[in-house]
């Protein structure tokens, strides 16, 4: 069933940018014991049908300042049941942070607070990274795993330019790290295109993802 089946009240204020109705839907859900990421993904299909209003120019950038802060505090009010279904394992390192030209962290930060609460640290290198960067903390924290966030089409060259440089290093052995990217847009076309090792279509199955990669590193013999 899609969100807009399941909750079609919660992606419909989120489409109408109807703060108050948008948050005491989701209040709502939790005391009924909705599971939160159920919840969480009708508040993701509302982001996208506001993005695809301000694509059909129905919304300006004001939407989708006020959607991102709906999105915001909504994710706020389920971080203590997102956090509470955690099931204790043990994590690795994981280097994090949308590339350089694109300023979007509402799903990074998403990425960011599930991998946490599976067990895993986060070094969070937030938004707008130049390559550069990603390498040089890449070099001196040697993480596990080094994911990317990208969602606008203008940042695809730089997420490009920061994975060639990664693979350039792990060639020359000085990095070990298998390389992961998401964001809204990102699919098998352009995964090629990126040069990137895996993708994720959201923030649970980066996480899925992640473990498996741990599961794999050298030495745990479950690979
Ligand atoms: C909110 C929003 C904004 C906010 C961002 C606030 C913030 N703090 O992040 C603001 C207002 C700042 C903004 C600005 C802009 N935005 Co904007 N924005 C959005 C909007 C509506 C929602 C994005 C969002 O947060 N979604 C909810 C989160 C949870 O979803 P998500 O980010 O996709 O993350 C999920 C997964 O993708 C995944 N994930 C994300 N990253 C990663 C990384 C890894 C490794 C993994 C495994 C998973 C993963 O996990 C998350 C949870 O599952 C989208 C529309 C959309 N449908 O995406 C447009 C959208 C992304 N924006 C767009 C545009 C054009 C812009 C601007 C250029 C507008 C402008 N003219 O200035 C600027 C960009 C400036 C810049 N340099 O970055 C376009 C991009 C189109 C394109 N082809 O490039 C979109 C698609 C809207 C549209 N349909 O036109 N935006």
């Amino acid at each position: 069933m899609s969100p807009e089946q399941a909750m079609p009240d919660l992606v419909n204020a989120i489409t109408e940018l109807d703060e108050p109705g948008a948050l005491a839907l989701v209040q709502a859900r939790l005391e009924a014991g909705v599971d939160p990421f159920a919840i969480m993904a009708a508040c993701e299909a509302g982001m996208r049908h506001v993005g695809e209003r301000y694509e059909e120019r129905l919304y300006y950038l004001s939407g989708l300042i006020m959607a991102g802060e709906i999105f915001r505090e909504a994710v706020e009010l389920l971080r203590p049941a997102l956090e509470r279904r955690h099931v204790a394992q043990t994590g690795g390192r994981i280097l994090l942070g949308t590339v350089q030209g694109d300023i979007h962290d509402i799903g990074k930060n998403m990425l960011s607070m599930l991998l946490t609460s599976h067990g895993f640290v986060v070094i969070d290198l937030g938004v707008d990274v130049p390559p550069e960067v990603f390498i040089q903390r890449a070099i001196t924290e040697q993480p596990d795993v080094v994911c990317l966030s990208c969602l606008i089409s203008s940042a695809y060259e730089s997420m490009r330019v920061t994975v060639e440089q990664l693979k350039a290093h792990r060639e020359a052995g000085r990095l070990h790290l298998p390389i992961l990217i998401g964001g809204g847009m990102i699919d098998e076309h352009l995964v090629r295109y990126i040069g990137a090792d895996y993708w994720a279509v959201d923030a649970m199955d980066g996480v899925r993802l992640c473990h498996k990669l741990m599961e794999q590193r050298p030495g745990t013999g479950t690979a």
